[in-house]
């Protein structure tokens, strides 16, 4: 008589059947995938921590199947030509600040506004909640899936020609600009000579002096050397600048439920590292930037202001580009947020 009554044998062999299919359908759910992600900046900028966190997370919810695979200073493509490869599906991913690619949503442009946020935790407030969403529902007509804003941060001034103590010190410097018009515009009414240029062309620019000085915030000052050939760094504030952790819809498209839910829910996870490492790196890079030789200085008060008021009639050139609903929406909500 066989140990187990025959009328059991079914139930339990469906069972474990059903135990089989289960498991078996959890990795079906997840392909072997290794999604490669373009970086304009270089390994160990804090964009490193939050892949390096997200790439641990997609690990963990796939089974080892899911993989993240980074590339860093340009090697795929700068901020635009790498989001153009991303828009083809020849490339999985891109992390890139907004900027660089106003030309393909123009929505976004409101972000390059001149002195729109006062703070970071404003930033986040915005980009986290509702009007965050409505700016990423636009990337899918573009080809691309924003999983999650991530943070470049609050934007300073460097150059190689003099300190930056009032409105006048910005006149006849040769300024890079990300190749967007917003700053472009910004620099020209400061009286700066601006030139458009890709990112990874930067360094090079400004150990030739081909141009005089770049704003970047300090991560990026600090991680790409620019205090190697820039002798003058200024806390200007002028500008805070979001990342996008873009992929391309053409990939998504062909992924099941399961692995885009994981990609978003391991972009968030990336986020918050990400943000944590930019801003520890940040409360150290100015006296970092000074100890590599940098000459660090403020402008007081009222000069700011004489700055701000000298760029604000920006917001009126450029509101056409970008739009009335995206500078209405982010209007709002940052009127919200101060409680106004
Ligand atoms: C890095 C760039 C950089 C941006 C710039 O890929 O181009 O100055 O601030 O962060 O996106």
């Amino acid at each position: 008589m066989p140990s187990t009554p025959f009328s059991r044998i079914p139930a339990l062999a469906a069972l474990g059947l059903a135990a089989a299919l289960c498991a078996g359908g959890a990795q079906a759910q997840f392909k072997e995938r290794n999604f490669r992600v373009s970086n304009g900046v270089s390994k160990d900028h804090p964009m490193g921590n939050g892949l390096a966190k997200m790439g641990a997370c997609t690990l963990e919810k796939s089974g080892g199947r899911m993989k993240i695979q980074p590339f860093w200073d340009g090697a795929l493509g700068n901020d635009l030509t790498g989001t153009q490869s991303v828009r083809t599906g020849s490339l999985d991913m891109a992390v890139t600040s907004t900027a660089p690619i106003v030309s393909i949503v123009p929505a976004l442009g409101v972000f390059d506004l001149p002195f729109l946020f006062n703070n970071a935790a404003e930033a986040d407030q915005l980009f986290d909640g509702k009007v965050g969403d409505w700016f990423s529902a636009k990337m899918p007509a573009a080809g691309l899936i924003n999983l999650a804003w991530w943070e470049n941060g609050f934007r300073q001034t460097t150059n190689s020609k003099r300190p930056i103590t009032k409105a006048e010190d910005f006149e006849g410097v040769k300024m890079r600009v990300m190749q967007n018009t917003i700053y472009l515009d910004t620099f020209k009414t400061l009286g700066s000579n601006a030139v458009p240029m890709a990112f990874t062309e930067v360094y090079s620019a400004l150990e030739t002096k081909t141009v005089d000085g770049q704003e970047n915030p300090f991560t990026n000052i600090e991680n790409m050397k620019f205090y190697e050939v820039q002798k003058y760094l200024t806390l200007t504030n002028h500008a805070y600048s979001p990342t996008l952790v873009l992929f391309s819809k053409k990939v998504w498209d062909t992924l099941s439920p399961e692995e885009q839910a994981a990609l978003r829910e391991c972009a968030v996870q990336g986020r918050g590292e990400q943000r944590r490492a930019n801003r520890a790196m940040e409360a150290r890079s100015v006296d970092d930037l000074r100890k590599k030789g940098m000459a660090v200085n403020e402008i007081s008060p009222a000069e700011m202001q004489r700055i701000r008021d000298k760029t604000r009639p920006i917001y009126e050139r450029h509101a056409k580009s970008i739009g009335e609903e995206p500078i209405a929406l982010v209007t709002a909500e940052l009127n919200r947020i101060r409680g106004k």
